[in-house]
C-alpha cells in the first residue's frame, strides 16, 4: 500500500515536473516563429495607414490574439496628413497581472505610404509585426505581476517627408488617450521596437531615451551573452517612443538604424523577407522577456 501510494506520488511529481517543463517551454521566445508571423504580414503587401491591406493585416494581427488570454482593445482615430484626413486605428492587448501597474511593449505595422512604388516594409513594419505576435504567445503562457500591454502602432511613417506633425500619428493619439484616462502614470516602462529583424543585427542607443531602461536592457543583453547586437554607438532618433518619453514616461526605443550598406535598404523596395534572420528577432525577444522579469 505504502509503496503503491509512493509510486503515485513519483508519478504526479513526474507529472508536474513535465507540467513545469513545458510551461517554460512553452515560454520561449522563437525566433522562427516570428519571423514566420513577419512572413504573413508582409505578404498583405504594401500596408499604408487607410489602405486595403492595413486593414487585412490588422483582422489579421487580431485573429492571432483573439484566443489567447487577453483583452483586445482599438484605438481608432482620424489623422490629419498631408495627404488628407486617413482613418487610423492602433491595436492593443493587455494581458493582465496583478500589481496595479503596467509594462507596455510597442511596435507599428504600417508601411510608409510611397505611391508608384512596392515598398514591403519587412523590416520596417512587418519585423515588429511579427516580434509582438510572438511575443503575445509567449506571455500567454506566463505568468507576470503587472499588466503588460502590447501595442501595435498605426500611422507611425510619415506621409513624404517626417515632421513633428507627420509620423507617430498612432502613437502621439495613444499617449493623449492614456494622458487623459490616467494611465500614464500606471507605466513602469515602455520599450519600442523597431526594424529589429535585420540579419546584420545592430541596435543603437537612442539617446533621448530613459538611460537607466536602456542601461537595464544592454546589461540584460550582455548577461545573455548578445552584448555584440547592441552597440556602444548612440545617436538621438524619433520613433513611437517620443510621445511618451515627452510626457514623462520611462521609454525607451530599440531601433536597427544601419539597415544594409549605409542603410540603403530603409525607405526603399530592397526591404523584403531575404534581409531579415530568425536569430535577430529571437535575440531581441531573450533579452525583452528577460526584461520584461526585471524592469
Ligand atoms: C523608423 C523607421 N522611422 C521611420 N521608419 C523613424 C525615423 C524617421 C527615423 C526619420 C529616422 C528618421
Ligand atoms: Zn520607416
Amino acid at each position: 500500500m505504502l509503496r503503491k501510494k509512493s509510486l503515485s506520488r513519483a508519478a504526479r511529481a513526474l507529472a508536474i515536473a513535465c507540467f513545469v517543463a513545458s510551461a517554460v517551454a512553452a515560454a520561449d521566445f522563437s525566433g522562427a516563429a516570428a519571423l514566420e508571423y513577419t512572413r504573413k504580414a508582409v505578404a498583405f503587401g504594401p500596408r499604408p495607414p487607410g489602405s486595403e491591406a492595413n486593414r487585412k493585416l490588422q483582422g489579421y494581427i487580431e485573429a492571432q490574439l483573439k484566443p489567447l488570454h487577453c483583452q483586445i482593445s482599438f484605438d481608432a482615430f482620424t489623422a490629419q496628413t498631408p495627404a488628407g484626413s486617413v482613418p487610423m486605428r492602433n491595436i492593443i492587448a493587455k494581458f493582465p497581472g496583478s500589481s496595479g501597474r503596467a509594462i507596455v511593449v510597442t511596435g507599428h505595422f504600417d508601411t510608409k505610404p510611397m505611391p508608384g512604388r512596392v515598398f514591403v516594409g519587412a523590416n520596417d513594419g512587418g519585423s515588429s509585426t511579427g516580434f509582438l505576435l510572438e511575443l503575445a504567445q509567449v506571455l500567454n503562457a506566463t505568468s507576470h505581476p503587472d499588466d503588460i500591454y502590447l501595442v501595435f502602432f498605426d500611422g507611425e511613417e510619415a506621409f513624404g517627408e517626417w515632421s513633428d506633425t507627420n509620423g507617430t500619428f498612432g502613437s502621439r493619439f495613444l499617449a493623449d488617450t492614456w494622458a487623459r484616462e490616467g494611465m500614464l502614470g500606471r507605466i513602469k516602462a515602455l520599450i519600442n521596437v523597431d526594424m529589429i529583424g535585420d540579419k546584420d543585427l545592430g541596435i543603437l542607443q537612442e539617446t533621448m531615451s530613459s538611460a537607466p531602461l536602456r542601461r537595464l536592457v544592454w546589461q540584460t543583453a550582455t548577461d545573455l551573452g548578445y552584448g555584440k547586437y547592441f552597440l556602444n554607438f548612440a545617436q538621438a532618433t524619433e520613433d513611437d517612443h517620443l510621445p511618451f518619453l515627452k510626457k514623462g514616461v520611462n521609454a525607451l526605443d530599440l531601433i536597427d538604424f544601419d539597415f544594409g550598406p549605409n542603410n540603403e535598404y530603409w525607405h526603399t523596395e530592397k526591404d523584403t523577407m531575404d534581409k531579415l534572420s530568425e536569430h535577430s528577432c529571437e535575440v531581441v525577444g531573450n533579452v525583452l522577456v528577460a526584461v520584461l522579469r526585471n524592469v
